[in-house]
């Protein structure tokens, strides 16, 4: 059978309609994309891995989604092909962020596609990346706390886990694990951002698309004020590191917050914040575009498994200089987001 590269079109569950490239096998359309290393997105039929630790026994299947009109979902997750959708643009948008932002090709940075699996065991209120697949897992959520949980920051997030894994490496305890958290919460909401969706613009909250009413708010965290969720920190203190990771990654997101957006209140894309700081401090905002730059320079080439925050607040200001300049503009604005969210 002849092989070929397709452009379709999907209908997902938080995203619209949104453009797919495919590969055309014989007369069948596969949803998987060769412009993007073979990223494909597969169905695990609501099945779960048997794995302990990172030994599997045996795992869910990732069988590539088909199509007979390269026109894939109805928007609905009556159709198990929706989620699939959002979850191949969730790679399209999350590999085309790193390409053409930071000029890095797949997660690894060797031009290799990962894979989706959508679809993953019963009411399954998680999604997940998994180095040794190098795949990404989504479930469907219960439909009372979450929905499928294949959202934009959702996806970006996820697989910015490993681009941690492949360059920091920070080990997923502690602060380290705090700052591993807060770079998938932060570069996640910058794909978010890069993708420029209408039906899913970009914000300071993760997961606003995938919570539901049983949840009680209206995301799982928030980056202007992180103790909204109830949990996390918004500043550090010497035991911020006993804090689960998801909640230790409170002051890394309120630091980047700050940088790009600045203290006081602000409403961007319709949504209010006001970002408090530690002793009242001030903090002139950069922008989302510096901000991305600077952590993304931090976590690559000065970040390492053990940094700590202060260790952060030292990669980030060496970005700062390698980018922008000793004593620039810049450099100021990272000193200051790290002293108003008490990180010295
Ligand atoms: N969704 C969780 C997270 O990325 C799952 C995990 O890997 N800890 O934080
Ligand atoms: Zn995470
Ligand atoms: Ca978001």
């Amino acid at each position: 059978d002849s092989i070929e590269t397709a452009t379709g079109d999907g209908k997902s569950l938080y995203g619209g309609t949104v453009p797919l490239e495919t590969t055309l096998s014989g007369s069948t359309y596969q949803l998987k994309d060769a412009t993007r290393g073979n990223t494909y997105t597969g169905d695990a039929a609501n099945k779960t891995d048997l794995c302990i630790l990172s030994i599997c026994f045996s795992r869910a299947p990732s069988t590539v989604f088909t199509d007979a009109d390269n026109h894939w979902g109805t928007g609905t997750a009556s159709d198990r092909a929706s989620a699939a959708v959002d979850a191949q643009y969730g790679t399209n948008e999350t590999w085309d962020y790193y390409k053409n932002v930071h000029g890095r090709t797949g997660i690894a940075g060797d031009g290799k596609g990962s894979y989706n699996r959508v679809h993953y065991g019963n009411n399954y209120n998680n999604a997940f990346w998994d180095d040794n697949c190098f795949c990404m897992t989504y479930g469907d959520g219960d439909g009372t706390t979450f929905g499928p949980l294949v959202a934009l920051d959702v996806a970006g997030h996820e697989m910015s886990h490993g681009v941690t894994s492949s360059t920091a490496g920070l080990t997923y305890s502690g602060e380290s694990g705090g700052l591993n958290e807060a770079t998938s919460d932060v570069l996640g909401t910058l794909v978010e951002w890069y993708a420029n969706n209408p039906s899913d613009p970009g914000d300071y909250l993760i997961g606003e698309k995938i919570v539901r009413s049983g949840f009680g708010a209206a995301a799982l965290r928030f980056m202007d004020k992180p103790s909204k969720d109830g949990s996390s920190a918004d500043y550090w203190s010497s035991s911020v590191g006993n804090l689960d990771v998801h909640y230790s990654s409170g002051v890394a997101n309120h630091f980047a917050y700050l940088l790009a957006e600045g203290s006081g209140p602000k409403t961007i894309n319709g949504v209010s914040y006001d970002s408090p700081t530690h002793n009242g401090a001030t903090v002139t905002g950069i922008g989302r575009d510096k901000l991305g730059k600077i952590w993304y320079r931090a976590l690559t080439v000065y970040m390492t498994s053990s940094t700590n925050y202060a260790g952060a607040r030292t990669a980030t200001l060496n970005a700062a200089k390698d980018l922008y300049g000793n004593g620039s503009a810049e450099y100021n604005a990272v000193a200051a987001a790290w002293t108003a969210v008490n990180v010295n």
